[in-house]
Parts: C-alpha cells; sequence; structure tokens
C-alpha cells in the first residue's frame, strides 16, 4: 500500500507543467505523495472515491489544481473532511480568474485553502501542506525552517551582491 501522506490531483494532464512545481517542493522537503489526473467533471467517480477512501489510507492532505470552472478542489472537500488545498490554474481566456474565483469561493463549512493563480500557488500548495504536517512531525518542522534560513541567506547573499556592483 502507498504512504503517501499528500495526494495531487490535476484536472487534466494539460495541467501537469504548473503542478510539477508541487511535485518539486514535496520533494525537497522529503515528504512521500502521490499524483495522478481526476477530473471533477469528466471522472466524477474516480475523483470522488480518491478523495472519500483518502483519510483511511493515512493521507493527511489532498491538493487539487484544476483551471477553467475548476470543480476538482470543492469536489475533493465534499468527499471528505481532510484538509483540501486548491490551486487556480490559468486554461482559458481569462487568464485564471475563473478557477481562481472557482476554487475560493466554496459554502461554508467546505473550505478549500486556495493558493495563488499558476506556478508560486502551486509551489506553495506543497508548502502549506508541509506545515500542516509539520503540526505533528518535528523533522519535517526542522526541514522547513532550513528552507526558509536558506531563503533568508539567498536574500541577504543577493543584497551585498548588489552593494559590492554599486
Ligand atoms: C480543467 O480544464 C483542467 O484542470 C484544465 O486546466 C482545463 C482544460 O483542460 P483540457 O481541455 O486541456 O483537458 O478541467
Amino acid at each position: 500500500m502507498s504512504s503517501a501522506k499528500v495526494i495531487v490531483v490535476m484536472g487534466s494532464i494539460s495541467d501537469k507543467e504548473v503542478m510539477n512545481e508541487t511535485a518539486v517542493v514535496l520533494r525537497e522537503l522529503e515528504i512521500p505523495f502521490e499524483m495522478g489526473v481526476y477530473s471533477a467533471h469528466r471522472t466524477p467517480e474516480r475523483s470522488a472515491k480518491l478523495a472519500s477512501e483518502a483519510a483511511a489510507r493515512g493521507v493527511k492532505v489532498l491538493i487539487a489544481g484544476a483551471g477553467a470552472a475548476a470543480h476538482l478542489a470543492g469536489a475533493m472537500a465534499a468527499h471528505t473532511h481532510l484538509p483540501v488545498i486548491g490551486v487556480p490554474l490559468s486554461a482559458t481566456s481569462l487568464g485564471g480568474m475563473d478557477a481562481l474565483l472557482a476554487t475560493v469561493q466554496m459554502p461554508a463549512g467546505f473550505p478549500v485553502a486556495t493558493v495563488a493563480i499558476g506556478k508560486a500557488g502551486a509551489r506553495n500548495a506543497a508548502h502549506l501542506a508541509a506545515q500542516i504536517l509539520a503540526t505533528s512531525d518535528p523533522d519535517l518542522a526542522e526541514r522547513i525552517r532550513a528552507f526558509r534560513a536558506q531563503k533568508a541567506q539567498e536574500v541577504e547573499a543577493a543584497s551585498e551582491k548588489l552593494q559590492s556592483e554599486l
């Protein structure tokens, strides 16, 4: 049986390039995950089954990326009590605003923690999932602190380089 702590789904294989950013961060933070294409409207029963069985499998967080009407994260949230993070994607002439509103505007009681449109959001979905998992995983909390310390060092190094080039 898979030991995934996070399930990452996307509505279409056309979402893969952006949602790969989520996978990159989860790997960096050494979080076991699985990833698949599950559509709220093309494969509704398959999507519902995945969400409804996730908790019993030991999964702790779901991440769903979708574009256009973007029902996927909300549809997953309807079938699990686990936290669901939604990543709105740009797939239409509306540039992701359609997906953002569809993902974020859930009715009370069925939240989807919605991150930014596109690649930054896809990365933040993984960071947010990591922070949720870290509430009961001190080793992961340490890896998150190390990541942040590295980012701080990068900013300081960039600032010093900028100053030295004046
Ligand atoms: C959504 O519709 C998917 O998440 C994707 O972002 C968008 C377009 O899907 P394709 O027509 O490229 O399969 O369901």
